[in-house]
């Protein structure tokens, strides 16, 4: 079944205010020109204002890269989701594999922001890991399956099925290696079993599932033309503009 691919820029903690809109600029003609993909840029939260300014009229989205689940209170530093719907974000990430590490942030609380984020229309793109060491493939199989479970829990199966996923397994996130497009095709495979699992096919069909890990145009071919992958997060690459546009064009 063919989903709406993706292509997603996770810019992470990179590029400037003033770099923001040169880059949208430089794509939105170019991007254009494939209608059929759904090209999103996920920024630091103090880029966002000025590329939703830099977006408007053009067909890419913008996203933010994390935020809180309470809509407003004390406490110092984190972004409501209320004020992303309230500025005009469309797409959300959460969960990313940094977060995790660096940040300690669990399924639970991953879970807790894609309610909240639901709730506000903003889309999740929820990254799903892999355990940092698992000790064999059962291990890594669980961890992933845990994962899907532990995100959707309490969800029903009509708001599943707007939710995004991103398979990043860890070894190969900023590592210049993606993952072999047939090991990456099982890898969301199994997580679309788990949905099928979770709720029913309908769901699992209808839940887009991209791949994430040093995609690149050289690779970005051979995992996009795989049944259960339905577009890339790219961090690295997708910091220069012209390698976004050729990922679109490959999309
Ligand atoms: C994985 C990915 C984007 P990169 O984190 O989410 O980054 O493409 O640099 O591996």
């Amino acid at each position: 079944m063919r989903r709406r691919p993706l292509v997603v820029a996770n810019w992470k903690m990179n590029k400037l205010p003033s770099e923001s809109a040169a880059y949208i600029d430089k794509i939105e003609k170019p991007v254009d020109q494939f209608p059929d993909v759904i090209p999103v840029l996920a920024g630091q939260d103090v880029l966002l204002p000025g590329m939703l300014h830099a977006a408007r009229g053009t067909n890419i989205s913008i996203g933010a890269e994390n935020m809180y689940w309470k809509d407003q209170g004390a406490f110092t530093g984190e972004t409501s989701p209320a004020a992303l719907a309230d500025l005009g974000i469309r797409y959300v990430i959460l969960g990313h594999s940094e977060r995790r590490n660096y940040f300690h942030e669990t399924n639970e609380m991953v879970n807790r922001k894609a309610h909240a984020a639901l709730q506000h229309n903003l889309i999740p793109i929820v990254a799903i890991d892999e355990a940092i060491i698992p000790r064999n493939e059962n291990d890594r199989s669980h961890w992933v399956v845990n994962q899907v479970i532990e995100t959707f829990e309490g969800m029903s199966a009509q708001t599943a099925k707007t939710m995004i996923l991103a398979y990043e397994p860890t070894d190969s996130i900023g590592s210049g290696q993606a993952m072999t497009p047939e090991i990456a095709q099982f890898a969301l495979r199994r997580i679309r079993l788990t949905l099928a699992d979770m709720y029913n096919w309908d769901v699992a069909q209808a839940v887009r599932i991209m791949y994430g890990g040093s995609v690149k145009p050289d690779n970005a071919y051979e995992l996009m033309i795989q049944d259960d992958i339905d577009g890339v997060l790219v961090g690295n690459a997708a910091l220069d503009p012209d390698q976004f546009i050729a990922l679109c064009q490959i999309a």
